[in-house]
């Protein structure tokens, strides 16, 4: 008879090509070895190691779906295996990651001019240059569309927009180089994307303050960004795109390697519980193990993170058959994450008062994944976009 394996419980690796395996492989070992050992001390004292990116770009994880500009090209599902390999040890890591790949290399490689791309992205790819992306305003979260950042042409510098406006709650500002940001145009009232220099910008122009004492994604690095005034050249507007089309094509890649991301939070959390319930004995020195109630949480929680992977690989699928839309990612958006958190939520009881210790992990991947139902869409607004597509009226407002 064939084996049940509950690590793989529908055996989702035999869907996998060699060449995704061996990526899965080269991630898995780097983020067991390599960033685990970090993470506790990253996560107590609030601390982003930024060589982790150089790293993963010595590795060529970064960008990797990219095809050219020195990244990888690998397959959506492969890059999903990153993320989900990287979220296996924490949500924190895999955000500064997903940034970096997903939405300021992906942004810069969908919309900016071939001259922005060759300059700027193997440069990112190797980890060197760090990226960022700004929507969110202090004002404006769930709907971006009334944001008030504003650009215009500069007044004393010719060839130059000037764009003023704050961001906020945004992964890796403190510490990027390049600053993926959306703003309206004076002149037309319509969003763009600007890819903004950090070294470019005059003093007192950009400012980047952090945003201390999270209470989840301490690992990851957060913060505003304050323009005022900064001076960009005409040639790193992106060219060809306006309206929210140019931020929510960068999202479609994020959303989708968050879908994987939190499968790989939910597999840790069930291999810790596992491993913590063997182990603990109660009532004349049975395991927990051996208890009916605790054995369903186990079993819920494999189960959705089994079905979680499946979907997210077959989106992925079809995403590089360019067969996905957006309401698809929306979906495994919504529902990855928020099984993760509700499955996470309930195996942190079998912790008992262990649970409030930081040394189990448990409780880092429930804080963490509260953030993962809320950032890139919090999960009522993917279920307002997905009620928008079943009965074409929308609920938004
Ligand atoms: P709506 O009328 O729906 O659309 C406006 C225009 O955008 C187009 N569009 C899309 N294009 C590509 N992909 C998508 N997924 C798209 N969704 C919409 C649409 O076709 C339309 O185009 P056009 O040419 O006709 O103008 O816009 P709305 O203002 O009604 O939107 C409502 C809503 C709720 C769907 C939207 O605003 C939304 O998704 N809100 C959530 C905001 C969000 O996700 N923010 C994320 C910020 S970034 C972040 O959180 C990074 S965390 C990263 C980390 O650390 O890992
Ligand atoms: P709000 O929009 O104020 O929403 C509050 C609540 O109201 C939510 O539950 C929401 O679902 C609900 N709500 C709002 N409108 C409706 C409606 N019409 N119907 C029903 N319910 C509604 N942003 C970036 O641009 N770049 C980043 O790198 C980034 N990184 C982040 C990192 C962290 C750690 C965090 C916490 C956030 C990050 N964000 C980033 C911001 C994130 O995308 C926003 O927090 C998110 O989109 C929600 O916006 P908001 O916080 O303003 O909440």
């Amino acid at each position: 008879p064939v084996s049940f394996d509950w690590k793989d419980p529908l055996n989702a690796n035999s869907l996998l090509t060699e060449e995704e395996q061996a990526i899965q492989e080269t991630a898995e070992s780097y983020c067991q070895e390599r960033m685990l050992p970090r993470v506790l001390d990253a996560y107590r004292n609030e601390d982003f190691d930024r060589k982790i990116i150089e790293e993963m770009g010595e590795l060529g994880l970064l960008g990797a779906s990219i095809q050219g500009y020195e990244c990888a090209g690998v397959s959506s599902v492969a890059a999903g295996l990153i993320t989900r390999a990287v979220e296996r040890v924490d949500s924190g890591y895999r955000s500064g990651y997903s940034v970096q790949s997903s939405l300021a290399m992906g942004g810069i490689e969908e919309f900016g001019t071939e001259e922005l791309k060759e300059r700027l992205l193997p440069q990112m790819a190797k980890g060197k240059l760090l990226g960022c992306f700004g929507l969110t305003e202090p004002n404006h979260g769930s709907d971006p569309g009334s944001m008030e950042s504003i650009a215009k042409p500069h007044p004393s510098k010719e060839g130059y927009y000037s764009l003023s406006g704050s961001k906020t709650w945004i992964t890796n500002s403190p510490i990027a180089d390049v600053f993926v940001v959306w703003a309206k145009l004076q002149e037309t009232g319509k969003i763009r994307g600007f890819a903004v220099e950090r070294k470019d910008c005059p003093p007192g122009t950009l400012e980047t303050p952090a945003i201390k004492n999270k209470n989840g994604l301490r690992a990851s690095i957060t913060g505003m960004i304050q323009m005022d005034e900064v001076p960009v050249p005409k040639e790193n507007m992106f060219p060809n795109v306006e309206g929210l089309r140019g931020p929510f094509s960068c999202l479609n890649s994020a959303r989708y390697g968050i879908a994987w991301g939190t499968m790989g939070a939910l597999e840790d959390a069930i291999a810790r519980t596992r491993e913590y319930a063997l182990d603990r004995k109660q009532f004349k020195g049975n395991p927990i193990a051996k208890y009916q109630l605790v054995q369903k949480k186990l079993a819920d929680a494999t189960t959705d993170a089994a079905y979680g992977i499946l979907a997210a690989y077959h989106v992925g699928r079809l995403k590089d058959e360019g067969k996905a839309a957006p309401e698809m990612i929306s979906m495994i958006k919504r529902q990855n994450c928020d099984r993760a958190l509700v499955n996470a939520r309930t195996l942190q009881e079998v912790f008992g008062g262990n649970a409030v210790s930081d040394e189990y992990g448990i409780g880092r991947h429930v804080a963490n994944l509260f953030v993962t139902q809320t950032y890139e869409g919090q999960s009522d607004i993917h279920s307002l976009i997905l009620g928008r597509a079943i009965t074409g009226i929308q609920a938004f407002c």
